[in-house]
């Protein structure tokens, strides 16, 4: 018999005693009864570590379930934790989603065979036709419209929704693309997406159903400087450059 195809699904974490009891176990069971024909692992990442219950809640949670791990990163910063566990991990497919499930796990089947059909990346999109959000702030909005605008005037990148937290990527693509990605905070996917569809790895975009959860842990007015510094230097610097080169 063929070997199975293996896949790791993170979910980056700070300071989630709450969503962490109540939504591992949903996506646990949607993953055991949608991705049989996977072998699949369930990372909960957390950095620091959280402040709050989150580490002895998740380690509680993984004496339960057999797939389930806990890992902590000592250095802080969502993107940093992420980038770690998809070094480490073997799978064939590396995903992670929010701890909230603001995106609908129905389109994470959709993501992954986006994946086996060739893509390096997929990426949910709220942005691009057929999305359908519910519950955004207009603050929210107009920013998230805002920046991804000037993300592509800036480099010509044909993605629409950078910073859904929701996405997948091939083995591969993470092991040449991850070393030339220097953010660990927020700005980590814009980066990871920018660098990757100039140096032409296959990006593809899914139109999903987002419900957004109100209870937020973004400081907007420090993440979107955070951003506009990083698009500054990503300009400046052109990564894609170097991977090009090494390809
Ligand atoms: N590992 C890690 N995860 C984080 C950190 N900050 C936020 N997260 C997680 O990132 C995900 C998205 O955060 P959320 O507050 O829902 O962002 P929003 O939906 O964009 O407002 C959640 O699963 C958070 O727990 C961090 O510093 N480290
Ligand atoms: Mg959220």
């Amino acid at each position: 018999m063929a070997q199975k195809l293996t896949l790791s699904v993170i979910l980056p974490v700070y300071n989630e005693e709450k969503d962490v009891p109540r939504n591992v176990p949903i996506l646990y069971k949607y993953l055991k009864e949608n991705f049989t024909q996977y072998s699949w692992e369930l990372i909960i990442a957390d950095n620091g570590p959280s402040k709050d219950r989150t580490p002895e809640i998740s380690k509680e949670l993984t004496k339960n379930y057999r797939s389930l791990f806990y890992i902590c990163i000592p250095r802080p910063g969502r993107g940093g934790a992420l980038k770690e566990v998809w070094q480490k991990r073997k799978s064939d497919y590396l995903c992670y989603m929010d701890v909230d499930l603001s995106s609908d796990l129905s389109f994470l089947s959709q993501l992954i065979s986006f994946l086996e059909n060739g893509a390096d990346i997929a990426i949910g999109s709220r942005l691009k036709r057929g999305a359908k959000v519910y519950g955004r702030t207009l603050l929210r909005e107009i920013m998230s419209r805002g920046y991804n605008i000037l993300i592509r005037t800036f480099f010509w990148t044909s993605f629409c929704d950078a910073q859904c937290g929701f996405k997948a990527i091939r083995k591969e693509a993470a092991m040449k693309l991850l070393p030339y990605v220097e953010d660990k905070g927020w700005f980590f996917d814009s980066e990871l997406l920018i660098t990757g569809e100039k140096a032409g790895f296959k990006i593809k975009e899914v139109p999903i159903v987002w419900r957004d959860d109100p209870a937020s842990t973004v400081k907007v007015a420090k993440t979107a400087w955070g951003d506009i510094k990083g698009l500054a230097r990503l300009f400046i610097t052109r990564p894609w450059k170097k991977i090009q080169n090494s390809k």
